[in-house]
């Protein structure tokens, strides 16, 4: 059973769906100039190929968005601000006012249909000089502009917006240090010092926009947000489960930080063997106490470990060996919804706080029909997808996990993160565009817009018809 006040919705990100990347004063961010192909490829200056220009352009039709959002009885609406909206440059005195005012109306939006904000403060969109001038969170200076930044969205959204993430899977900066930490130089020229040094700026913007956000209006709860991806040992192998927790250390590093307040004891080891000596200066570990009230995740897949490096293979969030037990999207990541359960008992073991999935979903490639006159998409694999996830979440209540709400990722069809692809589709409601940037923008329902109409509707108990 869910409980009743569970928070129901979807989630995006700005520079995935919001377009207009210069209208009223925004400056470029990092997801300008990543136009195509793998995670953390970039120009040098935006180009005309990258679909993240125009994106979705919610930026012109999120009050129809919001409308249909409301319409499925959508309770939270995870969305991001664009740093580079509020500060083109990252760097003024003053904030840019008609970014400002965008997220007013946006988020008036959401509050005329009773749906919650929850923003995200970076979600993989660093404005572009910041990356390029510091070279991101790689330098200190770093920290005061993302917090002069927060206190300007706090202050002015302040009982608008009651639910805040800091960094978009923050773990991420270990594999995609330009998308996640805003660094400019190419991550093979970085080593583990440089991302570990970038990491604790990070953990230190983090804590102390926390605490800003609770000076401000202790109304405010602020989450984290990681990159949440089990790891199965692919032998019964001691050596492979070592493996195992190795990496689900490199994974619970930060929300360790986050939640509990303070480094945990293998950092001591990382940084032991890669000879490094953190740069920590006076009051850090204090700012980190300030941790967070609750704790978000994405879930997509698993991840099958061997110490055997031979077998390995590179795939999505690192190498692994390919799990003959489940089958894989179109873009072949794996399927395992009992994965979220396990991460859902996991974190709350292991911190005892509340727990948001900030995003789950199917990446598909939909056809457009034409049904009784009306166009759709049928899509039944992403119902499947959705409902066997769902069906773990309630699962994970019933094991006492504190879970208060799921956002389903790209709740609308948006550019692809890691791709920068329209046809890697997520959504419940269709958008024409397609790959080489052509379309109407026109939107459509698909099958699962109904259906998770009725989820919601009967808070879950339509998921065991
Ligand atoms: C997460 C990101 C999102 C999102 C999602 C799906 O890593 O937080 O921004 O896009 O993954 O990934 P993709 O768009 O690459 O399919």
């Amino acid at each position: 059973m869910f409980p009743e006040c569970f928070l129901w919705g979807g989630a995006v990100a700005a520079n995935q769906c919001e377009g207009a990347w210069q209208e009223d004063g925004k400056g470029p961010s990092i997801a300008d100039v990543m136009p195509r192909g793998v995670m953390g490829e970039r120009t040098e200056n935006p180009t005309e190929d990258n679909l993240k220009l125009e994106g979705i352009d919610f930026y012109h039709r999120y009050e129809e968005d919001i409308k249909l959002f409301a319409e499925m009885g959508f309770k939270v609406f995870r969305t991001s601000i664009a740093w580079a909206r509020i500060y083109p440059d990252g760097e003024a005195d003053t904030p840019n006012e008609q970014g400002l005012a965008f997220y007013d109306r946006v988020f008036d939006e959401c509050r005329k249909y009773g749906m919650e904000p929850l923003v995200t403060l970076s979600h993989y969109e660093t404005p572009l000089s910041i990356a390029k001038k510091y070279d991101g969170f790689r330098d200190r200076r770093t920290i005061d502009l993302f917090l002069r930044y927060c206190r300007t969205v706090f202050q002015r959204y302040k009982g608008k917006v009651r639910y805040w993430l800091t960094f978009n899977e923050i773990n991420s900066v270990l594999n995609h240090p330009l998308l996640s930490g805003g660094i400019w130089t190419p991550k093979e020229k970085l080593t583990m010092g440089d991302k570990l040094q970038a990491i604790h700026h990070e953990l230190v913007a983090s804590a102390a926009a926390t605490r800003i956000a609770h000076e401000i209006d202790p109304e405010n709860k602020v989450g984290c947000m990681i990159a949440s991806v089990p790891c199965y040992p692919a032998t019964p192998s001691p050596d492979d489960a070592i493996k195992v927790m190795l990496q689900e250390q490199a994974e619970f590093l930060f929300a360790d930080v986050q939640a509990r307040g303070c480094y945990p004891g293998y950092m001591k080891r990382l940084l032991r063997e890669n000879h490094i000596t953190l740069r920590v200066e006076d009051g850090d570990r204090e700012i980190l106490k300030n941790t967070v009230d609750f704790v978000s995740f994405s879930y997509y897949l698993s991840r099958c470990i061997s110490a055997d490096a031979s077998r390995e293979t590179a795939r999505f969030f690192g190498t692994s060996v390919e799990n003959p037990y489940l089958a894989s999207t179109q873009w072949g990541w794996p399927i395992d919804p009992q994965g979220l359960r396990l991460t859902l008992n996991r974190l709350y073991d292991r911190y005892q706080k509340p727990l948001f999935v900030a995003e789950n979903g199917m990446g598909a490639r939909d056809v457009l029909v034409r049904k009784d006159g009306v166009y759709t998409v049928e899509d039944d694999y992403r119902i499947s997808y959705l409902k066997q996830h769902l069906l773990q979440v309630e699962k994970a209540l019933e094991d006492g996990v504190d879970v208060f709400g799921y956002a389903a990722w790209g709740c609308i069809d948006l550019v692809s993160a890691s791709t920068s692809e329209m046809s890697k589709r997520y959504g419940f409601i269709y958008v024409d565009r397609d790959d080489s940037g052509r379309g109407t923008f026109r939107r459509y329902r698909k099958k699962s817009f109904y259906w998770y109409k009725e989820v919601i509707r009967t808070n879950g108990l339509s998921l065991h018809e």
